[in-house]
């Protein structure tokens, strides 16, 4: 259904009681909270061999196996940002972002990921870009690792090789001495439970090797470690001159108990520890190391399967502490909830199983276009809560949050959705008293969805792929958030919008 002003006005008594929830509601972020958008390097970038830049495990799965992404497409070209990072930035500007969150491509700065082997024109292009967006008056936020691993290292094992850690922190080195004199917002992963999967499906995301329950939870093992390398070589050697704030993006749904059953609040929250836990639990608790559930029924599934040791690897009392308190702040992803009962799924061995939960969406949730996506914005708000209390308070910071449709201009559920996240994210800030520092729309533009090609669009701007030029063309939600980024406040209007159901 279209969403007209009619309907709008119609809606409005609900809509009080929803949205914005009475007259106490503050629509107005705090001194201090930051707007911006956020891309990834292969999904914009293209120039993927270009000026000596090396393969990634995505250059390589994806021309190898065009066919296990849905449209046969790949990130070959995407945005072409390389190229159009001036009209990128341009965007940004028009949108009022306060920083970008962009990564950097790792194998397009160290071809095959060695620190004896650097490609200038890789240094030279970020230089570019971050220059632009500085004399732009935009911060920039880099993410430095969202997936695309130099192949060179994956032929050597990739994130289940412990030899791993010592090449993340060489990159991050590189980073920090090339542009850490610029860039004071630094995230080391993006979504460690995502790219963990890299080892749970024969064709899923990059490398797709099916080894699950063994070879995801060796990547969480050494990607937390070398996260810490990474955060304790800035603390020793950068942060005194460059004085800028270090996190890891993981991404959590919120997991709402099936029934209030007790047995499925438990549930609720094994799974809480299983999906965010696992990578939140050793850098944000007071105890350090995986969670304890996490551990006991890792540990339980192992020996009953006959194993010798733990599928989940184990830390040593000294790797807990240099873990533990490797952050500035949190970084938090948030696209959707799940309702989640007690129940046992998955392969035999996997983290599904290992987890022992079921998860499924209310069928009233509103679809978008990604079959994993329904729209639940109190979920954002109950995900700030459970942070908040379990981990002492952090400063979160939303690196990510935003929805799919098929690229239409007139996209009123995108308004909706970021509207009505943005509302449960202030009632998180006035009304719980959690301190949430910023938030970041996925995505600035349309562009290379992974796994669903260009069929599924996340952009505030819309950008046509079959144009040599890849025009970048405002959507409705642009304006919208232009709007929010520039008065700092949510509009009344656009709470109107937050509540409507997508269609
Ligand atoms: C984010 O992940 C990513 O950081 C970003 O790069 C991406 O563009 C954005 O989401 C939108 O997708 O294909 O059914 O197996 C969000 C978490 C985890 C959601 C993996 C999709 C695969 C579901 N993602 N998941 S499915």
């Amino acid at each position: 259904m279209k969403c007209t002003v009619s309907t709008g006005l119609l809606l409005l008594g609900v809509l009080a009681v929803g949205a914005v929830q009475g007259a106490s509601f503050n629509n107005t972020f705090p001194d201090g909270f930051l707007f911006g958008t956020a891309s990834a390097a292969y999904q914009v970038e293209g120039a993927w061999n270009e000026d000596g830049k090396g393969e990634s495990i995505w250059d390589h799965m994806l021309h190898v196996h065009p066919d296990f992404v849905v449209d046969g497409q790949n990130g070959d070209v995407a945005d072409d940002s390389y190229h159009r990072y001036k009209e990128d930035i341009a965007i940004l500007k028009e949108l009022g972002a306060n920083f970008y969150r962009f990564s950097i491509s790792w194998p397009r700065i160290m071809p095959t990921g060695e620190a004896n082997n650097i490609n200038q024109a890789g240094i030279d292009y970020y230089n570019k870009l971050i220059d632009e967006l500085v004399d732009n008056g935009i911060q920039p936020m880099v993410s430095m690792y969202h997936w695309d691993l130099p192949q060179w290292l994956q032929d050597l094992g990739g994130w289940t090789n412990p030899i791993i850690t010592d090449y993340f922190e060489d990159y991050a080195r590189v980073l920090y001495e090339n542009f850490g004199d610029r860039v004071k917002l630094w995230v080391t992963f993006n979504e460690p439970a995502t790219f963990m999967t890299g080892y749970t499906s024969e064709r899923g995301m990059a490398p797709s090797i099916f080894k699950p329950g063994v070879g995801d939870y060796l990547t969480t093992h050494h990607l937390l470690i070398a996260h810490a390398r990474a955060y304790h070589l800035y603390d020793e050697q950068y942060r005194a001159t460059q004085q800028g704030k270090i996190s890891i993006t993981l991404s959590s749904s919120w997991e709402e108990p099936l029934t209030n059953s007790t047995a499925d609040a438990i549930a609720s929250e094994r799974s809480m520890q299983f999906v965010l836990g696992i990578h939140a639990h050793p850098i944000y608790s007071k105890e350090g190391d995986y969670p304890a559930v996490v551990r006991e029924r890792v540990d339980k599934n192992s020996k009953a399967e006959g194993r010798t040791r733990s599928r989940l690897p184990v830390f040593s009392k000294e790797m807990v502490e240099y873990i533990r308190g490797t952050y500035d702040y949190f970084a938090l992803n948030y696209y959707t909830s799940h309702l989640v009962t007690e129940m046992d799924t998955g392969y035999d061995p996997s983290i599904e199983r290992d987890c022992y939960v079921a998860r499924s969406f209310d069928p009233s949730w509103p679809e978008s276009s990604s079959v994993w996506l329904r729209v639940v914005p109190w979920g954002l708000r109950k995900l700030i809560n459970w942070i908040h209390k379990e981990y002492d308070g952090p400063e979160i910071i939303i690196t990510e949050n935003g929805v799919s449709d098929r690229g239409t201009l007139d996209d009123q559920s995108r308004v909706s959705y970021y509207t009505s996240h943005l509302a449960e994210i202030l009632k998180a800030i006035h009304e719980d008293g959690c301190n949430v520092g910023g938030f970041t729309a996925w995505s600035l533009m349309d562009n290379f969805e992974w796994l669903r090609g260009y069929s599924e669009r996340f952009g505030l701007y819309s950008v046509d792929f079959s144009d040599p030029a890849r025009p970048r063309t405002a959507k409705a939600s642009a304006q919208v958030m232009k709007e929010i980024f520039h008065t700092r406040q949510l509009p009344e209007q656009a709470n109107v919008r937050g509540s409507k159901s997508i269609s």
